[in-house]
């Protein structure tokens, strides 16, 4: 740090050096966030100093708070689920897992590690977890549509497992798993199922067709979902719900010198501008507004797609939600490619191998028709 403090200008010119070296979203085809709702980021603005971590100070953005869980738990069809605001899908996927992990180890005298099933295209979030909480992961294999295998889950239930993860949404491929046989499942065994759905929570909702993911299924037990991807909030924005309060309570710790005597969440200082900026965007859209938003990156989805044909490009799967997946041989260097040639940022599926897009809403049709452009010339090239 400088003895003396530079000017406000030699700052800002500081600041916008780097900020012209951050890519803008407008050559961005790889991201699962786009640009916050202006409304948003004006609540984020107007909230920046309040701290949720003590929120008996901050008792009006703490209502917010309350409101987005609520507003999110109905969406979700549980109106009277508990929660909290996190700081995205990682910190819910860890705070749901220790959430099962302390209740697991409550029914028994004996230590026991437990273990967790979870799909082979569960998000990295997972590893961490399992690192963090000590407990054994076991990866669920495939179908062929990428939606996990059942057959695969129900043969690593063991007594030690104590849930299940599906995704209603999944990284690579955007694909939502047979969340109401897995639910089924996790009540026969009397097991948590958690559904991550940081991405697809806010757009499974909003499609024409209907996809059974959220607590509408009994077995369901906590639900990740971000408005800080689809919903166009503001990051750090990420909410987690349970279905029954104890989940929640469980995670108690005591902050005797706080305004407030407890705290249930995973960080200790907590952003209020996120909640204010969550609760802007979803009061200022509406249902209505977020369906619009997911028909256009839909009707953008399948514009590529026909695009595609052209190319003699298919996708690794149908595309259930905004995220394509494009067969095309060698992926690694076609990426490689589009950025050092073209300037732009896709993505990588791992197995199967292929090219992976997110058509988020910054996406307009003249940067579909460019990249396919563009695209075509690095497919001839190679
Ligand atoms: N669960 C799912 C299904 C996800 O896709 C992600 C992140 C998470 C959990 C974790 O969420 P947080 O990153 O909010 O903790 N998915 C994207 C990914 O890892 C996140 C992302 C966003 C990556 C923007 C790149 C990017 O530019 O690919």
């Amino acid at each position: 740090m400088n003895e003396t403090g530079l000017s406000e200008e030699e700052i800002q010119n500081i600041l916008n050096y780097a900020k012209n070296r951050d890519l803008t979203y407008e050559r961005v085809l790889s991201s699962m966030c786009t640009y916050p709702h202006k409304i948003a980021v004006q609540a984020h603005i107007q909230f920046m100093e309040s701290n949720m971590g003590d929120f008996g100070l901050f008792r009006g953005t703490y209502d917010l708070e309350r409101k987005v869980i609520r507003a999110l738990g109905d969406l979700l069809h549980y109106q009277e689920a508990s929660g909290y605001m996190t700081t995205g899908g990682t910190e819910s996927n860890i705070q749901a897992v220790r959430s099962m992990r302390n209740l697991f180890n409550k029914k028994s005298d004996k230590y026991i590690r437990p273990n967790l099933v979870v799909p082979d295209s569960a998000h990295f979030s997972f590893d961490k977890i399992s690192d963090i909480l000590n407990i054994e992961l076991r990866k669920a294999s495939l179908e062929d549509d990428l939606k996990v295998s059942i057959r695969s889950v129900n043969s690593l239930i063991d007594e030690n497992t104590m849930g299940i993860v599906a995704i209603a949404g999944s990284t690579e491929f955007g694909q939502v798993d047979p969340i109401e046989k897995l639910s089924i499942i996790a009540l026969k065994h009397n097991i948590f199922l958690h559904v991550d759905a940081a991405f697809g929570g806010y757009v499974l909702p909003f499609l024409e067709d209907i996809h059974e993911f959220d607590f509408n299924l009994s077995g369901v037990t906590s639900i990740a979902i971000d408005p800080h991807k689809m919903g166009l909030s503001t990051i750090p924005s990420g909410v987690l719900l349970f279905r029954n309060p104890e989940q929640l309570e469980n995670l108690k710790a005591d902050t005797p010198y706080l305004t407030v005597s407890t705290q249930y969440t995973l960080t200790g200082t907590r952003s209020g501008a996120a909640v204010a900026a969550t609760y802007a965007v979803m009061n200022f859209l509406g249902k209505e507004g977020y369906r619009k938003i997911v028909a256009q990156c839909m009707d953008k989805t399948k514009y590529l797609l026909k695009k595609m044909e052209h190319l003699n490009v298919e996708p690794l799967i149908e595309p259930v939600m905004n995220v394509v997946s494009l067969d095309v041989p060698s992926a690694d260097l076609v990426r490689e490619k589009l950025a050092i040639d073209f300037n732009w940022q896709v993505s990588i599926t791992q197995n199967p191998h292929g090219l992976r897009l997110v058509i988020m809403p910054h996406v307009t049709f003249e940067m579909i028709d460019s990249f396919v452009d563009d695209l075509e010339q690095v497919l001839l090239s190679i």
